[in-house]
């Protein structure tokens, strides 16, 4: 199915759905070359959630700032490149919301534990904020906070599940946005965490 969020953001349930296994075993092999690490603030604050990225670029917060980078710090190594699935993915979930050339540079993979969480802001470090940014779900359930063009914009919550996939272009792509502190459980495919990929046009 397909529902609208806001103007420009398009949620695809279940789309990740048919990719779901290759996907997974895509992301063992990432995450063998470029381990999850939970990063920090350039305010020295260290991030609940952890993160790794695949593709030409990845995101990296340091204590000097933020910043997408071709060299994955802890290795001194590029990324792992983006898995074809993942392109394939990212490409027809942008296209079924009515992006037609999307081509992602980066892939940024975020792992929540119980009680992770990532507070509210916007996804500015992009070059062009023309190209939508999509997002993949999997594992346990998440509430997803949704605002609005300025941060007191009340936050409309939103479940997203395994498999679900949300593309947000348009007005949308600045929207401050975040997620909840996240419910312990046990998914029977993922096991007792949260996985989020975001796909960009980073540079
Ligand atoms: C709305 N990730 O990586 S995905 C992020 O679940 C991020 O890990 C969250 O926010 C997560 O920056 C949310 C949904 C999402 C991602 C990017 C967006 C929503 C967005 C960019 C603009 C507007
Ligand atoms: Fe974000």
């Amino acid at each position: 199915s397909c529902e609208a969020m806001a103007e420009g953001a398009v949620l695809l349930r279940g789309f990740a759905r048919p990719f779901e296994s290759e996907i997974i075993a895509a992301l063992r092999v990432i995450v063998a070359q470029a381990p999850f690490r939970r990063m920090f603030t350039p305010g020295g604050h260290q991030m609940s959630m952890a993160m790794t990225s695949c593709g030409s670029a990845g995101w990296v917060t340091d204590r000097s700032g933020y910043r997408y980078d071709g060299i994955d710090p802890n290795s001194g190594q590029p990324w792992p490149a983006m898995p074809p699935v993942f392109r394939v993915l990212a490409v027809q979930a942008a296209a079924g919301a009515g992006f037609a050339d999307f081509a992602p540079d980066a892939c940024l993979i975020n792992r929540y534990a119980p009680g992770a969480r990532m507070s509210l802001h916007q996804d500015r470090d992009e070059r062009d904020f023309a190209a939508p940014i999509v997002s993949v779900s999997l594992g346990l359930p998440a509430i997803f906070l949704f605002g609005g063009p300025k941060r007191a914009d009340k936050p409309k919550r939103y479940r997203l599940e395994h498999g679900d996939v949300v593309v947000w272009g348009g007005p949308s792509r600045l929207f401050f946005h975040g997620v909840a502190p996240l419910a312990d459980g046990e998914h029977a495919v993922v096991g007792r965490q949260r996985i989020n990929l975001t796909f960009r046009k980073a540079r």
